[in-house]
């Protein structure tokens, strides 16, 4: 594997970052995680746009164009010859004292890794998924707002190893109000009576990139998409049920904290979506071989 860092490739064994990063010593950075289907890059200008507005909430110079990285990232999977694969692109706040203050950072290091991911099992598509809500709760948005895809994940590690001890993979985070929030690495949605609701990104969800593209599919295909604050209750009480993420793409629910939803097994709409989901990743997207 052939790794992108700060301009030059490099083997596997022989990319590596200094201990003085900050990005390791304080999870200093930002990150995106990325697909590529059938030759292309999914949504790459999406996801290049929320690494700039990450890096600008955080006061991080980005030592890159936002072409230079769209190219880099090309690149980066054609060295590696990706047809279809997952990466992730990250930028720390770079080699700085032991100290937290960034301002001693002279240059941040931009890093590409392209390559393979890790899939849920298909069973999981077929059947539908089961989660919980976790007690750890949302990271509050006037602390580090969640909106920032920044490389302190551990809000989201906690709820993810809450859901894990109750022999779950995803966990519902609720904010510091009690309103659902998203997953620990996903975006979640319901149908109630045709009409799609997903919560608003002020009680602190990701914009997520396959949410905003899957409300846009729902809307397309006739349907009301709105983001009220949603409760428990809301989830408890859907029609259907649904997780989306770059990573997981659309993961149908089935039950959440014991309550069986909808009639248990992935819905009308959702298996709709799904397919407009798989259609669009097939046949869009920045071409990696020209
Ligand atoms: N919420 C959070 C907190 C995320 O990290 C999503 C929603 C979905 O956003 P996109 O833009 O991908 O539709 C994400 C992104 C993993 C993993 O290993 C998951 C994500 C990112 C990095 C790693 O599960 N999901």
């Amino acid at each position: 594997m052939k790794i992108f860092l700060d301009g030059r490739y490099y083997d596997e064994r022989t990319a590596k970052i200094s201990v003085f990063d900050h990005g390791l010593l304080y999870g200093d950075g930002v990150f995106e995680g990325i697909r590529a289907y059938n030759g292309r890059v999914f949504k790459l200008k999406e996801h290049i746009d929320r690494l700039f507005y990450s890096a600008k909430a955080i006061l991080l110079t980005i030592p890159m164009s936002h072409a230079e990285i769209m190219r880099a990232v090309v690149e980066t999977c054609r060295r590696n010859q990706v047809r279809d694969g997952y990466i992730r692109l990250l930028v720390t706040r770079g080699v700085g004292t032991l100290g937290l203050n960034p301002n001693r950072c002279k240059r941040g290091s931009v890093i590409i890794i392209a390559g393979k991911i890790q899939l849920y099992p298909p069973e999981l598509y077929k059947r539908g998924m089961e989660i919980v809500t976790v007690p750890t709760t949302r990271n509050l948005h006037s602390a580090v707002n969640p909106a920032i895809k920044s490389l302190n994940y551990l809000n989201n590690i906690l709820a993810k190893i809450e859901a894990n001890n109750a022999g779950c993979e995803e966990a519902i985070m609720l904010n510091a109000e009690g309103y659902v929030a998203e997953c620990t690495g996903d975006n979640v949605f319901i149908v109630k009576d045709g009409e799609l609701m997903t919560p608003p990104l002020s009680a602190g969800a990701l914009y997520g990139i396959t949410r905003r593209v899957v409300m846009d599919l729902a809307q397309a295909a006739g349907h009301r998409v709105s983001e009220p604050n949603l409760t428990r209750y809301d989830l408890f009480n859907a029609d259907e049920c649904f997780v989306t993420g770059t990573g997981a793409e659309i993961v149908p629910i089935v039950k959440i904290d014991g309550r069986v939803i909808g009639r248990g097994k992935p819905g009308k709409i959702t298996r709709k979506l799904v397919a407009r989901y798989h259609a669009l990743t097939k046949a869009s997207g920045e071409p990696i071989y020209a």
